[in-house]
């Protein structure tokens, strides 16, 4: 039914009434890969191990209201963008109006129309999809596939608002490539963006724990963010990374101080617990420190990090 190597939409049915559960898989089964669960702590079950792409919600279930469940969603980056399609008995123009404030894509009243829920549920997931692969798009760079500066602000904004435990500490690194013009004017613009894959791949495999998060920030300069780590921990990772850049063995510019290609590092480690404070216009400071001990790497020499 569905082509090899395209994964069919993942629809979630959340309903504790096993007729309505059997009528829905009639309808949905041509559209995609349907799951259900008949409560809400089965429901976040599903959605926490199997993302899907749209959830059809009951109203009213046997631990939760399906208000709250969506409420939850929408409250949580993960899972906000999920279209949720309320099916409901209740049949009230200001529980409508409830529902879509809540963050609801649709609203069907029981009983309802198998093909018209089918017709529907096939919108919402073209909706989705559009909205999924643009978000990627908008957040990936397309010379080396990292991520780009947008993801980095993003995700920093993210990890920072919502940090777990204000014991803990965060880094993040920026990584400069060392005389990059000269490797550029001498091997050309082509080669230039090899060397600067070879590098963010590098970089990627150096920091591959999936909490961490790998930018290219700007031209040949990449950014890090190390959740949980503090500086003590982060210094040996900035060090191997280095070192399997140098092991490239990238030859540079014969005008280069340096004979292959090298980085320069600066970063910086601050606590969850003063993070409000280290705001300032527009900009997160751990950033700008960060960015200023790089300056300060170049300035004594480079192929070297400092804090
Ligand atoms: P420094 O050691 O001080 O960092 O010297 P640098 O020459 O690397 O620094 P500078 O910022 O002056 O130059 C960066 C160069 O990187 C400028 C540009 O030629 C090159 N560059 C930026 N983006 C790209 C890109 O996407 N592809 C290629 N090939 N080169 C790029
Ligand atoms: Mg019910
Ligand atoms: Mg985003
Ligand atoms: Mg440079
Ligand atoms: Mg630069």
């Amino acid at each position: 039914m569905h082509q090899i190597g395209i994964k069919p939409p993942r629809i979630l049915v959340v309903d504790d009434d096993s007729i309505v559960i059997k009528i829905l898989h009639e309808v949905l089964k041509g559209i995609g890969a349907i799951q259900f669960a008949m409560n809400a702590e089965q429901a976040f079950r599903v959605i926490n191990t199997s993302r899907p792409d749209i959830i059809l919600l009951d109203m009213e279930l046997p631990d939760s209201s399906g208000l709250d469940i969506c409420l939850r969603l929408k409250q949580s980056p993960e899972t906000t963008n999920i279209p949720i399609l309320f099916i409901t008995g209740i049949k009230d123009d200001n529980f409508e109006e409830i529902v879509f404030d809540a963050g609801a894509a649709d609203y069907i009243t029981k009983p309802f129309n198998p093909k018209v829920v089918a017709a529907r549920v096939r919108t919402h997931l073209g909706y989705h999809k559009a909205i999924s692969l643009l978000d990627e798009k908008a957040h990936t760079d397309f010379l080396t596939g990292l991520g780009n500066r947008r993801l980095f602000n993003d995700r920093l904004n993210d990890i920072l608002h919502h940090a777990k435990s204000l014991n803990n500490t965060v880094s993040v690194i920026m990584a400069d490539i060392d005389e990059f013009k000269k490797y550029n004017d001498h091997f050309g613009h082509m080669l230039g963006d090899e060397c600067i894959r070879k590098v963010a791949y590098t970089i990627a495999e150096s920091f591959s724990a999936p909490d961490m998060v790998c930018a290219r920030y700007g031209g040949e300069e990449f950014a890090i963010i190390l959740p949980n780590k503090d500086h003590r921990q982060t210094e040996p990772m900035i060090e191997a990374m280095m070192q399997s850049i140098r092991e490239l063995n990238l030859m540079h510019a014969p005008e280069a101080a340096h004979s292959t290609i090298t980085v320069s590092i600066g970063y910086s480690s601050i606590s969850y617990a003063c993070v409000n404070e280290l705001y300032e216009l527009d900009d997160w400071v751990i950033v700008k420190v960060a960015d200023l001990a790089l300056y300060e790497a170049k300035r004594l020499g480079r192929d070297r990090y400092t804090y």
